[in-house]
């Protein structure tokens, strides 16, 4: 079954964020959808939980340099 979470992101100010972290978290195995939005500050992602965890999705956003500040469920 999907899951859809928002995560709020710290310091994602503009397009080349967005960019940055979709395609960082599209490369995961797993994941059905991405949309990173800059002014909202946050990423919406659906993905299957049988195949990947939210906290290697949280890391794959870390390890772009960004800090996650809230993971809410949709
Ligand atoms: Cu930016």
């Amino acid at each position: 079954m999907d899951t859809l979470k928002t995560i709020k992101i710290k310091q994602m100010s503009c397009g080349g964020c967005e960019r940055a972290i979709s395609n960082a978290v599209k490369e995961l195995s797993g994941i059905k959808e991405v949309n990173a939005s800059s002014p909202k500050k946050e990423v919406k992602v659906k993905f299957d939980e049988s195949i990947i965890s939210i906290d290697k999705i949280i890391k794959a956003i870390e390890k772009e340099g960004y800090e996650v500040k809230e993971i809410l469920n949709d």
